[in-house]
């Protein structure tokens, strides 16, 4: 039952290929392994060698008297720290490449958005008047360096939030630091025998999150932006049709822009281009899967290929003549799918190999050199492909919505601001915001509960933004184009029409989810809508979650003031105590909950509530939706039925 696992039209169509060439996929495996139920609950202690200790209700404590509580604790904090760990080291090598293209030692590289150099100079401190491009990007690059293992004093960048917010931080003790030195204290506390106080913990992998989201993260983006451009809209297009089976196809999967931004460059160098129709090829497509994808797409417009669930499937089409990728959310999954094509599988990072796959190591000293020897490797697999079959599905998106395009976007270039949108939320026209952001899930329908939300909270008036593999999902089913004003709310439609943007903005990657922390601090200072990121009427939610990116990111927002809804279930399902300091405590203590609530129908109701809620204390309108009902142009709104999608008459279209 291929619809059971997903709602993507183009990967129901090629499992059957999958299955009948032998391939086992990660929608195959969870079927056969289910998780333990125990270590799912937060249940199971293995930090010492006396256990692991599973938590089972006959046993309440483990055998050095940890109680159910500290143990899921704990775990959760585990979690968040590897998270955060992720998303740091990410950012800590945009920063070596910085520093490198600013002493002429990375030469493919250049700071491509000076005005954004400038202004996170600004953040770091690093003085601009009277210098040079190059002298001021050694300086951003070398202090951002320094927030990784700073030892003294805060993170810089934890200036950028809300004054309130701050205030709160600083209260509760968990402003973040060094951003290694959360992780390195969480691996610390978490140890035999250290910290076994719940709320202790829970309060320090807070502020682990932190360091991810005002720290590693958001430099991340910011770097990305410097080198490569800040994003602006861009149209393209997304899913398995993308593919084409007379060129070499080549597709990135993971997470970092360095060498993908390179692979844009050398796909369309006219010395690879020949070399690709000397091997019988058209030429050399180029697309993506999970964050790398999003990031050029955002600034390039290469087409998505899929999201997370896709990367086996992918290959099964026996269209990719090389799968390059780097670093997370890559399923080993990949190289025994490849083994049964012609597909190589190329690793590039130095901290992610994969037995049996072709490892080419990027260097960003040598960057087009290596992606240009990269695509030569897939054009020379091109002569080696068997049967192709490329599911025909193919849907139309824009992406690209950078805070700074979504403030431009409200005043132009010298008026750039956010008091639109604040005056549009005040008035009822857009009922509130909402991040819906995230991984998939094999343990859920494939883009179900990613789609169903979006769609809910657009018909509710909730103006949506989106990132990771929530973007992807929404781009295959039609969500990312500007027709899907007609199916929002009546007021919602209108501001979008009035703004002209669409009513789903698709913000970038996971690290880019920082974007969303910008925008929130923008909006909540603006005036109207209180003073703090938790007065604002906004929800955060990552329906399909499965990465510890993901609870770190989740936790970052929370303790930003969203209150957030994960979905599939909850990592700390055996303690009830724990549910209740993360969902009462934190509301209390930082003003928003972090809810894990596998019903996603349940979950938009509450946050809707949630919204309403927000607005009632910040006094504003009650929220109606009849209200901008009248116009002439008003559309009911209902979305069109799967069925109507699946017709093709949606921006769903099947290649001819
Ligand atoms: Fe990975 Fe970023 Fe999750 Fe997708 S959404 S599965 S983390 S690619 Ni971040």
């Amino acid at each position: 039952m291929a619809e059971k696992k997903t709602i993507d039209p183009a990967i129901i169509e090629i499992m059957a290929k999958a299955e009948a060439d032998g391939v086992s996929t990660a929608f195959d495996r969870a079927e056969v392994t289910r998780p333990c139920p125990i270590g799912h609950s937060g249940s199971c202690c293995k930090h010492c060698f006396i256990g692991p200790c599973r938590i089972t209700g006959k046993t309440t404590v483990g055998v050095c008297g940890a109680t159910l509580e500290t143990i899921a604790a704990r775990n959760l904090a585990r979690y968040i720290a590897a998270g955060t760990a992720s998303h740091s080291d990410h950012g800590r090598d945009m920063a070596h490449t910085l520093i490198a293209a600013a002493k002429g030692e990375a030469p493919d590289y250049q700071v491509k958005d000076e005005k954004k150099l400038r202004r996170v100079a600004k953040y770091l401190d690093v003085p601009t008047e009277g210098r040079t491009t190059q002298e001021i990007a050694l300086d951003v690059g070398t202090k951002a360096l320094a927030e990784f293992g700073r030892q003294e004093g805060e993170l810089l960048y934890v200036r950028r939030a809300p004054k309130r917010r701050q205030q709160i931080w600083h209260e509760l003790g968990i402003t973040p630091r060094g951003i290694d030195r959360e992780v390195v204290e969480t691996l610390h506390r978490t140890h035999m025998g250290t910290d076994q106080d719940p709320e202790n913990i829970l309060n320090h992998a807070m502020r682990t999150a932190l360091a991810d989201g005002w720290g590693g993260s958001m430099m991340s983006t910011d770097i990305s932006d410097i080198l490569f451009g800040t994003p602006v809209p861009v149209a393209a297009r997304s899913n398995f049709g993308v593919l084409k089976e007379d060129e070499v196809n080549v597709v990135v999967h993971g997470h970092e822009p360095t060498l993908s931004e390179m692979m844009v460059v050398a796909a369309s160098d006219p010395e690879l281009i020949e070399y690709a129709k000397s091997k019988g090829a058209k030429g050399i497509n180029l697309g993506g899967i999970c964050c790398t994808a999003n990031e050029i797409l955002v600034r390039h417009g290469v087409p998505l290929v899929g999201n997370f669930l896709s990367q086996e499937l992918a290959i099964s089409t026996g269209a990719v003549d090389a799968m390059v990728v780097d670093i997370q959310c890559i399923m080993q999954g990949i190289q025994a799918a490849a083994e049964r094509y012609h597909t190589k599988i190329i690793t590039t990072s130095p901290k992610a190999k994969i037995t049996g796959a072709t490892h080419i190591e990027f260097d960003e000293h040598h960057a087009l050199d290596t992606a240009k020897k990269i695509i030569r490797t897939a054009i020379d697999n091109f002569p080696n492909r068997g049967r192709v079959y490329i599911p025909n599905f193919v849907d139309h998106l824009v992406a690209g919505f950078s805070h700074e395009y979504i403030a431009y976007m409200q005043g132009g270039m010298y008026r750039e601001s956010f008091r639109p949108l604040n005056d549009n939320i005040a008035n009822g026209r857009i009922r509130g915001a909402a991040g819906v952001v995230g991984c998939n899930n094999p343990r859920v329908c494939q883009d179900d509960p990613h789609v169903y939300i979006v769609k809910e909270l657009i018909k509710n008036d909730v103006l949506v933004v989106t990132t990771g593999c929530n973007a992807i999902a929404c781009a295959k089913q039609g969500l990312l184009t500007p027709e899907v004003m007609d199916y929002a709310g009546a007021g919602l439609r209108e501001v979008c029409q009035a703004i002209g943007i669409p009513p789903v903005l698709h913000l970038g990657s996971c690290v880019d989810n920082t974007r969303i922390l910008t925008i929130l601090t923008q909006s909540a200072t603006e005036g109207g809508l209180g003073e703090d990121i938790s007065d604002l009427p906004v929800a955060g939610f990552a329906p399909e979650w499965m990465s510890e990116k993901a609870l770190a990111i989740g936790t970052y927002f929370v303790a930003s003031g969203v209150t957030t809804w994960m979905g599939v279930g909850s990592p700390v399902a055996g303690s009830a105590e724990v549910t209740k300091l993360i969902t009462e405590g934190w509301r209390q203590k930082v003003g928003a909950s972090y809810y894990f609530e596998p019903d996603h129908e349940k979950a938009v109701k509450e946050a809707l509530a949630h919204i309403d809620a927000k607005r009632k204390a910040l006094k504003l309108d009650e929220y109606d939706p009849k209200r901008y009902a009248k116009s002439a142009t008003y559309f009911p709104g209902d979305y069109l039925p799967d069925e109507v999608f699946k017709q093709g008459s949606y921006s769903r279209s099947k290649v001819s």
